[in-house]
């Protein structure tokens, strides 16, 4: 089996048996005037990690390897947000109100996009999710079971939030995780060391991490 170098020890796949999922590379959370800048958040560390990310899925489409992008949002009537998610922040505007870039998180507004570098190509799969994790009331999992794919790569942003969220559903349901640290970030630095130090803890409870350029590598 190929073999990422690894922490906490290297991760074994099953060639051509490995997918990535990219969390959350939309408007919303990483240009100004999103829901994460309306919530008082400084958005440019995340936008600085979007040339690594291109290269993680440039590589996954190289080898011909599944994508998988999500997005956080809600549909226009914001039936599918429970009304204790619309009334956290107390930030100037919240979910389903009108932002700078259209209504804050719901499909099919501006915002809600992803950014331009990391849209999906066709035959690339994109997620809409009402929840911080992807398994959450979508068919992610359906799909990932379609595809016959058990080991999972990471990338996205926030760290501590949609991307662990997201990790810890799918290490449950018995997938092999494993996230890109540069390919991922938080609004808040010590969070996402912290979630990187949990998620290989106790000889990797969540799963392991890994270098964008040890992914790669591997891939090629
Ligand atoms: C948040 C996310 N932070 N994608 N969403 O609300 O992590």
């Amino acid at each position: 089996m190929p073999t990422i170098a690894a922490q906490p020890y290297e991760y074994a796949f099953p060639a051509g048996k490995l997918a990535l999922v990219v969390i959350d590379m939309q408007r919303d959370f990483i240009e100004e005037g999103g829901f994460g800048s309306v919530l008082g958040n400084d958005v440019a560390p995340l936008a600085r990690i979007v040339p690594t990310v291109r290269r993680l899925l440039d590589g996954f489409r190289a080898a011909g390897l599944p994508v998988i992008h999500t997005r956080e949002g809600h549909v226009p009537d914001l039936s599918d947000c429970p009304p204790s998610k619309r009334a956290r922040g107390r930030g100037s505007l919240t979910i389903g109100d009108a932002g700078p870039m259209g209504r804050i998180l719901v499909d099919g507004e501006p915002g809600n996009d992803l950014v331009p570098d990391l849209a999906a190509l066709p035959g690339e799969t994109v997620i809409l999710k009402p929840g911080k994790g992807a398994f959450y009331a979508t068919p992610l999992d359906a799909l990932l079971k379609r595809l016959g794919v058990n080991h999972l790569v990471f990338a996205g942003v926030t760290t501590e939030v949609c991307v662990q969220t997201t990790m810890r559903e799918a290490n449950d349901r018995g997938y092999e995780c494993l996230l890109a640290e540069d390919a991922t970030e938080s609004y808040f630095p010590e969070f996402k060391a912290a979630t990187l130090a949990m998620i290989r803890a106790q000889g990797g409870i969540v799963g392991w991490t890994a270098p964008t350029d040890a992914v790669v590598r591997a891939l090629a």
